[in-house]
């Protein structure tokens, strides 16, 4: 559907799509957001991050019901292949690589994407902060997008839990036998996942089955871009340690990871990695937690 293909941050190689052209339109056909789906934070991933021009949280109505947090999937200790697999991928970028064997520790997370009502719940109880559009709550077990990192951190600590980390998320994403998409190797379908030219927005958080991951996580590529909790370094691999990696120390940007609803099927790779600012927000930038 967004076939155009510029740069707006251009400090990275990859071919990428944006959609800012495209703002006013999508900001037509989004339902209950005021905020359209721009570029993401990274300028090259659309849709995720912020520049949506939306209100503050202190600007928009919320009127969401609560409800629960959802189930958490227990993915056991052991080791996976990080990074590119270039055995079964043709499309590496270079800051996935080096493809690595890294172990980590036992951990769990969320099966789907934060829905808008586990994020409401929290709002609720006075512990979150509002997102920064109107959420259409009438259609039920949508993703909580128009969140900053920052709002989805307050979230994962509500319910007990936290951000994954970056290597949690893709090894909880395409298990352990270096598969180049959650469900193996066969490039994205509709049916597969909500990717560009699917739904044209976010879809409920069960709504692509036949696209789990091998712990049974939905939606790990497509729908929401999802927020981690380490810092975005383009050269990490090359020096990250090979146990229970947390990302550098610091930085100024984070990494988000799997394509969202507006994203090419390059973005649904498993391996891929993105970055965003902190003030980022868009409507297709959803979050699950850990612990
Ligand atoms: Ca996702």
């Amino acid at each position: 559907m967004f076939g155009s293909s510029f740069n707006l941050r251009t400090n990275r190689p990859k071919s990428r799509a944006s959609v800012v052209a495209l703002l006013p339109l999508l900001v037509a056909v989004l339902p209950g957001c005021g905020g359209g789906g721009s570029n993401g934070g990274s300028g090259f991933d659309p849709g995720a991050g912020g520049d949506d021009g939306v209100g503050g949280s202190g600007d928009v109505p919320f009127d969401c019901p609560a409800g629960d947090p959802g189930e958490m999937v227990a993915v056991p200790a052991g080791d996976f292949m990080m990074g590119c697999n270039s055995a079964v991928d043709r499309e590496c970028a270079e800051d996935e690589t080096p493809g690595r064997t890294v172990s980590l520790s036992a951990f769990s997370i969320g099966k789907t994407e934060v829905t808008q009502e586990a994020y409401a719940a929290c709002v609720l109880a006075g512990a979150c902060e509002k997102p920064t559009c109107t959420w259409n709550c009438a259609e039920p077990g949508m993703p909580a997008g128009c969140l900053t990192r920052g709002q989805a951190e307050s979230y994962c600590q509500f319910i007990g839990a936290r951000l994954p980390t970056e290597a949690e998320w893709e090894k909880a994403a395409r298990g352990t036998d270096g598969r180049k998409f959650p469900w193996g190797n066969q490039q994205p379908d509709c049916n597969l996942a909500n990717f560009q030219g699917c739904d044209s927005r976010a879809t409920a958080v069960t709504a692509h089955g036949a696209g789990a991951s091998p712990y049974g996580l939905l939606d790990m590529a497509g729908n929401m871009v999802e927020i981690v909790a380490d810092w975005y370094e383009a050269k990490y691999y090359s020096a990250a340690p090979d146990a229970d990696p947390k990302g550098p120390e610091t930085g100024k940007r984070f990494v988000g990871r799997g394509g969202g609803w507006q994203s090419a099927a390059f973005w649904q790779r498993a391996s891929v990695r993105d970055w965003y600012d902190l003030t980022d927000a868009g409507t297709s930038f959803g979050f699950r937690c850990a612990q």
